[in-house]
């Protein structure tokens, strides 16, 4: 931080911080369905690996589909943001009294997207924790374009959405609480620097 006092400005303090870089959280729309269906076209990514032809289509019924965008910032903490999304998704389905999961690689949903080698890897990580959770999971392949359908349940809480952050960053959240109250009882010392040097 930087602090100025300016001379002969009625003792106005000028300070400038520089401001935290607001983070972009993996996003994620829920939907409460009826049925998602999916039909794989052509590659997205040049590196999206081959299908056979059975994972070309895909349907669930009766299930929480989840369009998940992975941002940037989960590149750093991919156990988190992993522990963090299964945590979220099994609060939702609960609500929700889903036991089936569709989770659906969704890119549009953010402005700084995650490259896709830990992007990918994160979709891995979560199929493979929602199944061990107990979850039948159908994962749409990732890198792919592909038409969908989707028939949305009417009540309530069929269609929300939730902003995800790695698990470790509620502690830095603190963090910075606990240094902004610790900032504020510090007794600060003014000095006034005259352009001669005095
Ligand atoms: N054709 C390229 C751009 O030149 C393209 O569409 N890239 S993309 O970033 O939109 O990703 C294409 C597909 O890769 C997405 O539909 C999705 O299946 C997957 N994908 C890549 N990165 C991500 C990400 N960070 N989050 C979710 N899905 C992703």
């Amino acid at each position: 931080m930087i602090c100025l006092h300016v001379p002969g400005d009625a003792g106005r303090r000028f300070l400038f911080k520089s401001d935290p870089v607001p983070p972009n959280p993996m996003r994620v729309l829920f939907l409460h369905c009826d049925v998602l269906e999916y039909e794989v076209r052509e590659k997205a990514l040049p590196s999206a690996e081959d299908l056979p032809p059975e994972k070309r289509r895909g349907r669930i019924e009766d299930a929480l589909v989840c369009f998940i965008s992975a941002e940037k910032e989960d590149e750093s903490d991919v156990e988190g943001i992993v522990q963090e999304a299964v945590r979220n998704i099994e609060e939702v389905a609960a609500q929700v009294k889903a036991t089936r999961v569709a989770i659906y690689p969704y890119a549009h949903l953010s402005s700084s997207l995650a490259a896709s080698g830990p992007a990918k890897t994160i979709f891995a990580l979560l199929e493979e924790r929602l199944r061990k959770s107990g979850f039948q999971v159908l994962a749409s392949p990732f890198g792919y374009y592909k038409s969908f359908k989707v028939s949305v349940k009417r009540h309530p809480l069929s269609e929300l959405s939730r902003e995800i952050h790695p698990a470790s960053a509620a502690t830095a959240k603190d963090d910075v609480s606990e240094a902004v109250k610790a900032e504020q009882k510090l007794v600060s010392e003014w000095f006034i620097l005259e352009p001669n040097g005095d």
